[in-house]
């Protein structure tokens, strides 16, 4: 989707390794690791996870595309080890010899990519569409948002997050509460989250063309994350406002036009305005239950009820973050889209 900045990932959530190459990042770039690494735990982390989360540390090792520090212009590789792997060996071996039954099941899980991922890939083993539709890959999505980011930080652009409500919750302790007592029922919650980038030039994306629009773009970019269900940008009561109520109107401040309000959410006519880009995101309740949903088993199409092996309770803090990457991501393409160029040095005179 993205056009000068591209990236591939691949991986299964008990495989080997999760790995990204990133193609069109200019020479000259500072690329730290630790910026990755502390980036990575911030998806580890919040209130609600669940076990993996204590096998693994996500930390990337760079194998290709800078050196010394810099980027060189080449394709950048990341590789993040799978720690649980050690346990998944057999199961996840790529040989017919080690081939098991241990860990197959057939029960779907509603919520899940199970059962439509089964009728389209024609599997009876649900871990094979299981594998790569955890939001494990989520991991290595955020080590390239990272990079992203230290490529938006050249140029000055800030980026936040905040969870906005977690159940009813619309408090940290209300948070917390609603996660406890979902984990007690052996339940799964969602949330409302809101990712906010700030500093960014006028002109991004454009109104000519449908799929240059860059509300367009965040919005599938977002929306493409496990478990996302809606996304909007700028104030989303927007329904039930006058036109008088939700335009930005324009003033004068120092020979500089200035807004008052911010209900574009950054974003006029596909393009950004100079205001913060301002993108909330609704996320189902995680779709693996500890105490299993009614669904019916492909093996004997009898009724009973889902697979469970382990999950996080409620994810919407990760989740933000993953968002945070995602948005990174295209703005970076947008930036290297209108002042392209090989090097960091030409971006910045076109800057
Ligand atoms: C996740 C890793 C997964 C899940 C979770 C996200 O690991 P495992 O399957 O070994 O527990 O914990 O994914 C889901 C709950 C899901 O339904 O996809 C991660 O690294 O974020």
């Amino acid at each position: 989707m993205l056009d000068k900045f591209r990236f591939l990932t691949a991986g299964e959530s008990h495989g080997k390794c999760l790995t990204a190459i990133i193609e069109g990042i200019p020479s000259g770039f500072e690329i730290n690791p630790d910026f990755i690494n502390a980036e990575l735990k911030r998806r580890q982390g919040g209130y609600g996870r669940g076990g993996r989360m204590k096998i693994e540390t996500d930390t990337v090792e760079i194998t290709s595309g800078v050196r010394f520090g810099k980027t060189l212009g080449s394709p950048v590789t990341l590789v993040i080890q799978n720690r649980d792997f050690q346990n998944w060996q057999k199961i996840m071996s790529i040989n017919p010899e080690d081939f098991t039954d241990e860990k197959s099941f057939s029960k779907y899980r509603p919520g899940h990519a199970d059962y439509a991922g089964s009728v389209k890939y024609n599997q009876t083993d649900l871990r094979n569409i299981l594998e790569r539709s955890s939001a494990r890959k989520t991991a290595i999505e955020v080590a390239v948002g990272a990079v992203a980011k230290q490529i938006l930080s050249q140029f000055d652009v800030k980026c936040s997050s905040r969870i906005i409500q977690i159940g009813h919750g619309k408090t940290e302790e209300e948070f917390h509460a609603e996660i406890d007592k979902a984990k007690e029922a052996g339940d799964t919650l969602g949330g409302k989250f809101e990712v906010v980038f700030e500093n960014l030039p006028v002109g991004l994306g454009s109104h000519v063309h449908w799929d240059r629009m860059l509300d367009g773009k965040i919005a599938q970019a977002v929306m493409s994350i496990p478990a996302i269900k809606s996304v909007s940008i700028g104030n989303h009561h927007a329904y039930k406002m006058f036109g008088s109520e939700f335009h930005d109107q324009m003033y004068l401040g120092d020979g500089k036009i200035v807004r008052k309000t911010n209900n574009a959410g950054g974003i006029e006519g596909g393009m950004s305005n100079g205001e913060p880009i301002v993108v909330t995101a609704v996320m189902k309740p995680i779709p693996t239950l500890r105490k299993p949903l009614n669904t019916v088993d492909l093996k004997d199409l009898s009724e009973t009820e889902a697979h469970f092996e382990r999950s996080d309770t409620c994810a919407v803090e990760a989740c933000a973050v993953v968002a945070e990457s995602r948005i990174a991501c295209v703005l970076v393409d947008e930036f290297l889209l209108k002042f392209g160029g090989d090097s960091l040095k030409e971006i910045k005179n076109r800057f």
